[in-house]
C-alpha cells in the first residue's frame, strides 16, 4: 500500500494501542483489509481490563450470550461460555482464545508501554514512543485503551502513612491476597466494590465497608449456562447480537413499551417484581422505558428496591443506610449484585456511613472516621477511575502543532467527532472514545472496529491520506452528549452523587458528559449517516 501524498516510508500502516476486546478487534478488522497493523500493549498479557482487574468477584455485569465478539464464526462455534455472568479469569480465557483461533498474537507486542505518540505534519506519521526509548511509525494510531483503565485513589490526608496492606481493586495483585483472620476495610462501592464485598466478607475476620453513597444494587443469580442453552446461542448468535445493537444500552432484550406511571400501583408492583427475580440487567431494562429518563418513574422503581433492601437487611438501621436516598435509580451506573445486600446479615460485616461523618484521615493503623479509628490489618480501595480520557490524557498524545489531548480538552471542553476522533489530531481514532455510548461496551467496539474498517478501506481506495474531525462536528457532538445526558436521570441538579460518566469522581476535572446518553442505536445510525455522506466532517484540512 503506497501513499499519494508522501513517500516516507513507516514501520506499519495502523498502531493500536492496547490489547483488549478493542485491540483485538480492531487487529482482526484492519488486517481484513490490508493493513500492516501492530497491537502495543504496557502489560504482559493480552485482555487489557480482563488482565489488570483480578480482584475477588471480578465478572461481567452483562450476559455471556452479548458480552462477546459476534464476527468470528470459529470463536462464536468453538467457545464454550460456563457461567450466565463470566467471572473474570473465564473473559480472560475467551480473549486469549480469540487472539489464538484468530492468529492475532503475532501481531501484538506486550510489555511495550506507550509513552507518548507526536504526529508531524511533513510525513504525515505518527511517530510512537515506548517507555523502553524505542520508538516506530505508523500512518493511522488506533486507540484502544480502554476507558476505565486509568485507576484513582481518593484524595484522604494521610493514604501513604498506613502501615497495613493496601490495593487498588484495579491493581490487585495476580498472585491472590489471603485476607483470612484479617481486619479488613473497603473503600468505594461502585460495581468493583459491591462486586468484591460479598467474596471475600466470609473470609475476612472483621469487615468495615465505608460507604459515603449507597448504590441501587440488582441482585441476581450466576447459574450455569447448560449444554443446550449454549447450543441455542450459537445458532442465534446473530439475532442475538443484532438485539444487542439495537437496544440503547447493548443488551439483548427487548426495550419495555410502557410507562411506569401509565400502569396501576398493582400491576407496577407485579412487573417490578418479575423482572427483579429475573435478576441484573432485566429489571433495569425490562420493566418500563422511562426508568432511566423521567424522575417520577426512576423514583417508583428507588422505592422498590427500598423494599427489596428492607427485606433482605435484617437490620432496619443497615437497610435504612444501603437505600439510597439523595438520587433516583439510575442516577448512577446500577451494578449487578451477586448476594451484595445478604452480606450485612453477616455479624462481622459493619457498614459505616462517611456521607453522615466523612472519613477524616488514613492513620498508620487504619481509617479515621470522625473521632473513631477502625485499625485495619488491610484497606481496599474500589474508588474507581479516570473513566473515558484518563488513559487518553495520561500520556503525550501530541496532534497539530505539537498540542496534546490534553491540553485540547482542558482549554476547549470535551470536544470529539462521535468519540471516533478529534480535530488538530489526524488519523487517530479511539476506540470507545469520550462521548460514545453508555452501553454493553462489547458492542460499540464491535461495530465500531467494523466501522473503522470500512472507513479506512475508502481512505485508501481514494487516496485520501488524512482523517480529521472538522470543528464544527465537534461542536454539534459536544451539544449532543449534553443534550441526551440532562435528558436522563443521571443528570439532577443538586443531587449529592458523584459519579464518573459526569468526571465528577476526579478533583479538577470539568463537569461534561464523558459518555453518550442518547442511546446505542441511535449513536450507530450517527454513524451511519457519516459513512453515507462520505466522511463529510471527517475531511477537514
Ligand atoms: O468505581 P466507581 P468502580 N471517600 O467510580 C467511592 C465499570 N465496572 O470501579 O459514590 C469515600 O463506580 C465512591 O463514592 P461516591 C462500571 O462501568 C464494570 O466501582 O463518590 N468514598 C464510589 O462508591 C463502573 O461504573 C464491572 O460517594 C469514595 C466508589 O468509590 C465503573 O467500572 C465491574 C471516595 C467509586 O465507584 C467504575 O466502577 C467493575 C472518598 N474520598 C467496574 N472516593 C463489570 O461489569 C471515591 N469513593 C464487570
Amino acid at each position: 500500500m503506497t501513499d499519494t501524498t508522501t513517500a516516507a516510508t513507516r514501520d506499519y500502516d495502523a498502531v493500536v494501542i492496547g490489547a483488549g476486546f478493542s485491540g483485538l478487534a480492531l487487529l482482526h478488522h484492519l488486517r481484513e483489509i490490508g493493513l500492516n497493523t501492530l497491537v502495543v500493549d504496557g502489560e504482559d498479557g493480552i485482555g487489557g481490563t480482563w488482565w489488570v482487574n483480578r480482584y475477588p468477584g471480578v465478572r461481567t455485569d452483562s450476559e455471556f450470550s452479548y458480552y462477546s465478539f459476534s464476527f468470528s464464526k470459529e470463536v462464536r462455534e468453538e467457545w464454550t461460555w460456563t457461567q450466565r455472568y463470566p467471572a473474570g479469569p473465564e473473559v480472560l480465557d475467551y480473549l486469549n482464545f480469540v487472539a489464538d483461533r484468530l492468529d492475532l498474537r503475532k501481531d501484538i507486542r506486550l510489555n511495550a508501554r506507550v509513552d507518548s505518540a507526536a504526529y508531524d505534519e511533513e510525513t504525515n506519521l505518527w511517530t510512537v514512543s515506548f517507555a523502553d526509548g524505542s520508538t516506530l511509525t505508523t500512518k493511522y494510531l488506533v486507540s484502544g485503551m480502554g476507558v476505565l483503565s486509568q485507576a484513582i485513589y481518593p484524595d484522604i490526608p494521610g493514604i501513604d502513612s498506613f502501615r497495613g496492606e493496601k490495593y487498588h481493586t484495579a491493581h490487585w495483585p495476580r498472585t491472590g491476597v489471603d485476607l483470612t483472620g484479617k481486619k479488613v476495610g473497603l473503600i468505594g462501592l461502585g460495581a468493583s466494590g459491591i462486586q468484591i464485598v460479598p467474596v471475600i466478607a466470609p473470609e475476612v475476620d472483621e469487615f468495615f465497608v465505608f460507604q459515603r453513597t449507597p448504590n441501587f444494587i440488582v441482585e441476581t443469580n450466576n447459574d450455569a449456562v447448560s449444554t443446550e442453552e449454549m447450543q441455542y446461542v450459537r445458532e442465534n448468535y446473530d439475532a442475538i447480537y443484532a438485539k444487542a445493537a439495537a437496544h440503547p444500552f447493548g443488551v439483548a432484550m427487548e426495550p419495555a413499551e410502557f410507562s411506569a406511571l401509565e400502569v396501576s400501583p398493582e400491576k407496577r408492583r407485579e412487573i417490578f417484581e418479575s423482572k427483579w427475580n429475573e435478576g441484573g440487567f432485566h429489571f433495569a431494562n425490562e420493566c418500563f422505558n422511562d426508568l432511566a429518563t423521567d424522575h417520577e418513574a426512576s423514583e417508583l422503581a428507588s422505592e422498590f428496591i427500598r423494599s427489596k433492601i428492607r427485606e433482605i437487611v435484617k437490620d432496619p438501621e443497615t437497610a435504612a443506610l444501603l437505600s439510597p436516598t439523595s438520587y433516583s435509580f439510575n442516577g448512577k451506573r446500577v451494578p449487578t449484585g451477586h448476594g451484595y445486600y445478604n452480606t450485612f446479615n453477616l455479624p462481622h460485616v459493619h457498614l459505616i456511613d462517611t456521607e453522615a461523618v466523612p472519613i477524616t484521615s488514613i492513620s498508620e493503623r487504619g481509617i479515621v472516621v470522625g473521632d473513631t479509628e477502625y485499625e485495619l490489618d488491610v484497606i481496599i480501595f474500589a474508588t474507581g477511575f479516570d473513566a473515558m480520557t484518563g488513559t487518553l490524557t495520561n500520556i503525550d498524545i501530541r496532534g497539530r502543532g505539537g498540542r496534546t489531548l490534553r491540553e485540547k480538552w482542558q482549554e476547549d471542553g470535551l470536544k470529539s467527532n462521535l468519540g471516533i476522533n478529534a480535530n488538530g489530531f489526524p488519523n487517530f481514532f479511539m476506540s470507545l472514545g469520550p462521548q460514545t455510548p453508555y452501553s454493553n461496551l462489547v458492542v460499540p467496539i464491535q461495530l465500531g472496529a467494523q466501522w473503522l474498517q470500512r472507513a479506512l478501506a475508502w481512505a485508501e481506495a481514494n487516496g485520501v491520506e488524512r482523517f480529521e474531525a472538522t470543528p464544527e462536528s465537534e461542536e454539534w457532538w459536544a451539544a449532543e452528549a449534553e443534550r441526551t445526558g440532562k435528558a436522563t436521570v443521571m443528570y439532577s441538579e443538586g443531587k449529592k452523587a458523584k459519579a464518573w460518566f459526569l468526571g465528577e469522581n476526579v478533583p479538577g476535572k470539568a463537569e461534561e458528559f464523558q459518555v453518550y446518553m442518547g442511546g446505542g442505536q441511535v449513536y450507530q445510525a450517527h454513524c451511519k449517516e457519516l459513512e453515507e455522506s462520505g466522511y463529510a466532517s471527517l475531511l477537514w484540512s
